[in-house]
């Protein structure tokens, strides 16, 4: 073990077992996938320099005598050592909530019905058009709070509610505000072509121009948009629609992602594979030929089970082709007041585990190095590697199955971001 001569680590964090989540080998560290039971040696260190992560790995030199590799030394106590989690697919900021639609379509009402009556998005575009700025910020922290109390450090957040070209904007002024009140990173995604608002009722060739000549536009200049995103649906919008909106995009600079093929396939996957797409989410209709275009692209599938639970889907998502191809597959919250009011992303781990069948291991690659890969941000973020960002979870766990085995536990035991321990 080599250190940098002269000058200590700002810090070292030792006594770990590092689910590392680097791909092409067992990401588990050094300890080996039988022997992933208490009793495991913890000989893993985590050396941190800044915000940045210079060492990840076992040293057994830095365990004997850590003070001699770094000014602050932190005892992890044994624990498991992720990545911080990554939920890159969030509504987190509106107005109200849609409880009197949960009940109606336990009635019997399903949730295209519901929209095609004025009810679904348009009824949370009415609460957030009337909630300030401010009122959004406050409704949305404690659901925040809830993501970071179980080891987030990275949240994307898009707009969809507004569907003004000032509402959209307040929206991604929220949600940008989330990430000063808050230590998170923050990414956020214009989805404008979320629902056709009610005052363009039979003019939806007009909204899409709005959306695309001005919207656009004005989210780029303004920084207020990382990503574009556009709901490809029939109750939404079609795949010609989301090509415009995504023309735009490209052309301010920005990068795109698609609610594709949830209810119905409409082609979406191949659409977002064709504008080079971070990522295309729901994908439950998807095709063998979209699974092989994303993967051409380098487009990561984001599955989103909170969805598909609570809608009650029956069709899967193309898992085996996801393989198959080698698709990246991440897994996010969709947290969202009318398909997935869903708080706990551990809970997506379990989700995804009984009802899609990944893998422990895949679902949680699916909340780090996946995740990141779905906002662009894979170079230095859901990995525990040298020049990698400082952001980890130490877990009160025995083995990383377990964050997808227990259901409402939160083995949280605390989050580090950017170097520096979060409160
Ligand atoms: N798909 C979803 O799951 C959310 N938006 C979307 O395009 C649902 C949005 C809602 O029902 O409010
Ligand atoms: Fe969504």
């Amino acid at each position: 073990m080599t250190k940098p001569s002269g000058a200590k680590w700002d810090k070292v964090w030792v006594n770990a077992r590092l689910a590392t989540m680097r791909p092409g080998f067992w990401p588990y560290g050094s300890i080996a996938k039988d022997a992933l039971a208490e009793g495991a040696p913890a000989n893993g260190a985590i050396g941190v320099e800044g915000d940045r992560i210079v060492f990840a790995g076992i040293a057994a030199e830095i365990a004997d005598k850590p003070e001699q590799f770094a000014h602050e030394v932190f005892d992890a106590g044994g624990r498991w050592i992720t990545p911080g989690l990554v939920d890159c697919h969030t509504h987190l900021v509106f107005g109200g909530d849609r409880a009197d639609e949960f009940e109606r379509r336990l009635g019997g009402a399903t949730y295209e019905e519901i929209a095609r009556a004025g009810g679904g998005i348009r009824s949370t575009v009415r609460a957030t058009r009337a909630a300030s700025e401010d009122a959004l910020v406050a409704a949305a922290l404690p659901r925040l709070d809830r993501l970071l109390a179980e080891g987030a450090t990275t949240i994307e957040i898009k707009s969809g509610y507004g569907l003004t070209v000032e509402d959209e904007l307040k929206q991604l002024r929220a949600a940008r505000r989330l990430a000063q009140l808050r230590r998170v990173d923050v990414k956020t995604t214009l989805l404008g072509a979320h629902a056709l608002p009610p005052e363009f009722e039979g003019r939806q060739a007009d909204y899409v121009q709005l959306v695309a000549g001005e919207l656009v536009p004005r989210a780029a200049s303004e920084g207020l948009a990382d990503a574009v995103d556009a709901f490809c649906e029939k109750i939404a919008f079609t795949p010609a629609e989301a090509a415009a909106v995504f023309d735009s995009a490209k052309r301010h600079g920005l990068p795109v992602k698609l609610h594709a093929d949830q209810l119905s396939d409409l082609g979406g996957a191949a659409l977002a594979a064709k504008f080079g797409a971070l990522s295309a989410d729901h994908l439950e209709f998807t095709s063998e030929e979209g699974v092989a275009a994303m993967a051409k692209a380098g487009t990561v599938a984001v599955l989103l089970p909170g969805a598909f639970y609570f809608l009650r889907e029956t069709k899967q998502p193309p898992i085996a082709a996801l393989r198959r191809h080698k698709v990246p597959i991440a897994l996010a919250s969709d947290v969202n007041p009318g398909s997935s009011p869903a708080l706990s992303l551990l809970l997506m781990l379990n989700m995804a585990c009984t009802l899609f069948r990944l893998t422990p291991e895949e679902a949680l690659a699916g909340v780090t190095r996946a995740g990141a890969q779905a906002l662009g941000l894979g170079k230095d973020r859901g990995m525990l590697a040298p020049g990698y960002r400082a952001d980890f979870v130490l877990w009160n766990i025995a083995r990383p199955a377990d964050l997808a085995y227990w259901i409402g536990a939160n083995p949280c035991h605390h989050v580090v971001k950017d170097g520096r321990i979060r409160a």
